[in-house]
């Protein structure tokens, strides 16, 4: 069984009657997303000890008895959840839409349910259905309402998937499960509570199309223009969701969020300080729009309903700096360019550019590829601003340059935004092109894929890796330009499958320029950036190429021998070699 992208719908970017329900998701480009259950009553701490992992895992990694876990709901009383401040909260930071979980794998319903007594009106000492109060204050503010449901694991329900330790899974009946819980909940969920922006589906290992079909028709006879997340499985979701906290090396095709921690836990744990910063999670929030992709943040309220004041901070300092620098965020359309910059990133609304500087604005700035007349350059800080440019065509490969003098500029920290006014609709260069500071950098979504078999295995999958790259038929071709003759270091990075660590040793062959490289991916270097934080983007040398003039070339890159991993594969790993990019740098 090849190794699914749980999470990708085969349709991206489809509109179905006409009504494009996206919008409004698409304009709000960020979203608060809270996990909140029984689970933050322990907050990752069991028998008094510290429980590894997500904390709201916890009944699975600790294998807990239903009947023990199950007592947690007796002491649920949050005596300080506070809907209005919630959904205020979600305001300040900027967010269009919240996602809270009504049911976690856990199998306990955070909503009033005639269909399960585990639930939070019947099954504890507090008597109330926040999303009663949520809906209330999402419709008085101006947010939209939406829930997360798991639909296929819940470690109570005897029927459901994955609780081996108290039911005997040849006895499971997935069909009652649906039947008794999933269909009864998602109707109160979508019947209850008003309009619902979308079920956050979760997470659909054991269902079978046919399930992910029915559950998609039962949400929409029931609110047709709520959406359904790509977890819903088999790629009926209304957008695609990678991995959590993960980010693509390219722009995406079609409509991606990336659901993200501000921590390293979903739901509460006391433990868990590692708080991101604010200039991280900004950029991060640029770095995801300029690829197509949504952001989904989450916080994890604790078992009194407080939300940590580390997140409060945090999301509040999100929202200052969108209310200067918003217009090049929310509703803006993805980089024309398909790949990163080391300086920083690139938003598009119309026939304007948003210039995204992560560190202090260079004094002298250079663009390769934009082909598109500039008219004006202010920044977004400052309206009134102005910066001089020049546009003109290198004279050995026809590449429009852009230099635009910043002097004067002033810094925005995290971020600094400039508005890039154009006489019409960008148009770049679309290959892959050399940018000043002249590192050239080769990323899947930007490949033609080949075989020298009849047709490829391997494929770039929709969060812009490889997928099941087990062979030496298959290979990747880029076509690129060079401005700056000389010679470069070549690194080629790959990256590990989710949940599995890395693994080196596939011998590849890179080929360019009429010269050949060798050799077996190993740990040379892991490259600095956000990327690594969860996907270590793991760096082997592969020595050095020469390009003697400027010009168009092209570059090419096959595995003469793939280390195939020895574990079986799973739905999240392929067993093959995870590619994620090739980089070339001026030799030292
Ligand atoms: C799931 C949940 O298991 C987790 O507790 C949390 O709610 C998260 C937002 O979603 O975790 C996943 C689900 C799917 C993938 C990764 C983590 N995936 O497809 O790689």
């Amino acid at each position: 069984m090849r190794a699914v992208d749980l999470s990708a719908v085969k349709r991206p970017g489809r509109r179905r009657s006409g009504h494009d329900e996206l919008a409004w998701w698409r304009e709000a480009r960020f979203g608060l997303f809270i996990h909140w259950g029984l689970y933050a009553i322990p907050a990752g701490v069991w028998k008094g000890r510290r429980a590894p992992y997500i904390g709201e895992w916890l009944m699975f990694r600790e294998r807990i008895p239903v009947d023990t876990y199950a007592k947690l709901a007796r002491r649920f009383h949050p005596r300080h959840w506070d809907p209005a401040a919630i959904v205020r909260l979600a305001k300040e930071a900027g967010t269009g839409y919240l996602v809270i979980t009504a049911k976690h794998h856990e199998g306990f319903a955070m909503f009033r349910s005639a269909a399960s007594p585990y639930n939070v009106v019947d099954a504890t000492p507090w008597h109330c259905d926040p999303m009663v109060g949520l809906a209330r204050e999402c419709r008085r503010q101006g947010i939209r309402l939406c829930f997360y449901y798991s639909q296929d694991l819940d470690w109570h329900h005897p029927d459901g998937a994955w609780n081996d330790w108290d039911f005997d899974p040849a006895k499971k009946n997935p069909e009652r499960y649906f039947r008794e819980k999933v269909f009864p909940q998602l109707t109160e969920l979508l019947t209850n509570y008003g309009p619902v922006g979308m079920i956050w589906f979760d997470t659909p290992l054991t269902l079978s199309a046919a399930d992910s079909a029915a559950l998609r028709r039962h949400v929409k006879r029931l609110q047709p223009n709520c959406l359904v997340s790509g977890r819903i499985g088999h790629g009926l979701g209304d957008y695609s969701l990678p991995r959590d906290n993960f980010l693509p090396p390219g722009r995406l095709n079609g409509d991606w969020e990336t659901c993200a921690t501000l921590n390293h836990t979903w739901g509460f744990k006391r433990h868990d300080h590692a708080w991101k910063s604010s200039a991280n999670l900004i950029t991060t929030l640029v770095d995801l729009a300029s690829k197509g992709s949504n952001y989904l943040l989450n916080i994890g309220p604790d078992a009194d309903g407080v939300v940590p004041a580390q997140s409060v901070a945090r999301l509040r300092a999100i929202g200052a700096w969108l209310r200067v620098n918003g217009a090049a965020i929310r509703g803006a359309s993805p980089s024309p360019f398909g790949y990163e910059f080391p300086w920083g990133r690139i938003t598009a609304r119309g026939r304007t550019l948003y210039f995204h500087f992560f560190g202090p604005p260079p004094r002298r700035f250079r663009l390769h590829g934009l082909r598109t007349r500039v008219r004006k350059i202010s920044a977004l800080a400052a309206p009134r601003t102005s910066f001089s440019f020049r546009q003109s065509d290198d004279e050995k490969t026809g590449t429009s340059i852009l230099d635009v003098d910043f002097t004067g500029a002033r810094r925005v920290k995290p971020v600094t935004v400039f508005a890039v006014e154009l006489a019409a609709a960008p148009q770049v260069e679309p290959q892959t092109l050399q940018q000043p500071g002249h590192a050239i950098t080769f990323i899947g979504p930007m490949a033609r894929v080949g075989t020298d078999a009849k047709k490829p295995a391997m494929r770039i999958g929709g969060n812009g890796l490889s997928e099941n790259w087990r062979n030496t038929d298959d290979f990747l071709t880029w076509r690129f330009t060079v401005l700056r003759p000389g010679t470069y270091d070549v690194t080629v990075v790959t990256t590990h499958q989710h949940l599995e660590p890395w693994s080196g040793g596939h011998a590849l062959r890179l080929e360019s320029a009429g010269q050949t490289l060798r050799q077996t991916t190993k740990r040379d270097v892991v490259l600095p950036g956000l990327r690594s934080a969860y996907y270590p983007q793991v760096g082997t040398r592969f020595g050095r190429l020469k390009f003697d003039r400027p010009g168009r070339y092209s570059l090419r890159l096959q595995a003469e021998r793939v280390k195939l991993s020895k574990k079986n594969r799973t739905l999240f790993s392929d067993g093959g070699m995870q590619f994620s990019e090739i980089r070339l740098t001026p030799e030292h």
